[in-house]
């Protein structure tokens, strides 16, 4: 599979590399780290870096201005995601010849190569692991990223897809001139007074019943503290983590048009199922989706508390 790729990468002078929108360190480490392994290899090749910038970009990476035409004559790269839905926009289909790696778990059938290993820790473990195995340098600004990537999503080697290549991957990484304690201190950011506040009454306000805790924040909450619905949903979930007696958790979040963001986890229990059944997905153990309307939100309540047996069903 590795060769198969780096045929495509070496047979086309223009490349795009693209992820998710709303991007996490993985999102950013993938594709920052594969884009400049592959500038340092193929000086003489066009490589592209497109999509939306927030306060995760702490390498301070700038993306380019890729246009549609640029995608019609382009090999382009979806990393960590494999579904159209989280894309900015639908430009990969237009792309001359597309690949995707990913460890998300979708069934994509819009690249003519796809790689999704679900049981890996991040997509930038993936693509350290293939240039390290196509014998592609890392840089040190390539290891930088990627090495925040693994960090970011395998919550510095603590979840599950946490394995012993993980460790000799990292190892790779250190040897290669990454400063990891410069990536941990970048990663490690502050927060506004409001955020802090913020956060203080998602624990003050959750709810915790038949083995999940769950919280609801309305939009005008999220207003009054200046929080975004990324940050409200995705940036506060896991402080309803690490409770007693809880299985799961989940965070929805109201965004401006009435809809309902919603981020589910869970410490051992497959909750995915769930996120799908409402047109979602991501990991067994962190997806989410986005509901219609209170109603939704109080059937995948249900949902999430049966599987993880906190309700008894007949
Ligand atoms: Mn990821």
């Amino acid at each position: 599979m590795y060769n198969r790729i780096l045929e495509k990468i070496e047979a086309y002078n223009k490349i795009i590399v693209i992820r998710h929108k709303n991007p996490d360190y993985d999102a950013y480490g993938s594709q920052i780290g594969l884009t400049l392994a592959l500038k340092n290899k193929y000086p003489n090749k066009t490589i592209l870096m497109d999509g939306d910038q927030n306060s995760n970009n702490i390498l301070n990476v700038e993306m380019d201005h890729v246009t549609l035409k640029d995608y019609k004559e382009s090999l382009v790269i979806l990393v960590d995601q494999s579904s159209l839905n989280m894309l900015t926009d639908d430009h990969i289909l237009y792309a001359k010849d597309s690949i995707i790696i990913d460890h998300h778990l979708t069934n994509p059938d819009f690249a003519s190569i796809t790689l999704i290993n679900p049981d890996v820790s991040s997509a930038s473990e993936i693509i350290a692991d293939f240039l390290i195995q196509t014998n592609i340098p890392i840089t040190k600004e390539a290891g930088e990223a990627l090495f925040m990537g693994i960090v970011g999503d395998s919550f510095r080697f603590y979840y599950k897809g946490t394995t012993d290549k993980t460790f000799d991957i990292a190892s790779a990484l250190y040897k290669s001139g990454t400063d990891i304690f410069e990536v941990y201190k970048k990663m490690k950011s502050e927060e506004t007074e409001d955020f802090k506040r913020f956060k203080g009454y998602i624990m003050f306000n959750m709810v915790v019943e038949d083995k999940i805790a769950y919280i609801f924040v309305p939009k005008e909450i999220r207003q009054k503290y200046n929080v975004n619905v990324f940050d409200s949903a995705r940036g506060t979930v896991n402080l309803l983590g690490g409770i007693i007696g809880c299985e799961a958790f989940v965070n929805f979040t109201e965004a401006d048009d009435d809809t309902i963001v919603t981020e589910i986890r869970s410490k051992e229990i497959d909750v995915v199922d769930v996120a799908k059944y409402f047109g979602g997905g991501g990991h067994a153990l962190a997806c989410g989706c986005t509901l219609k309307n209170e109603e939704d939100v109080n059937i995948l309540i249900d949902l999430v508390k049966k599987q993880v047996g906190g309700l008894n069903y007949k």
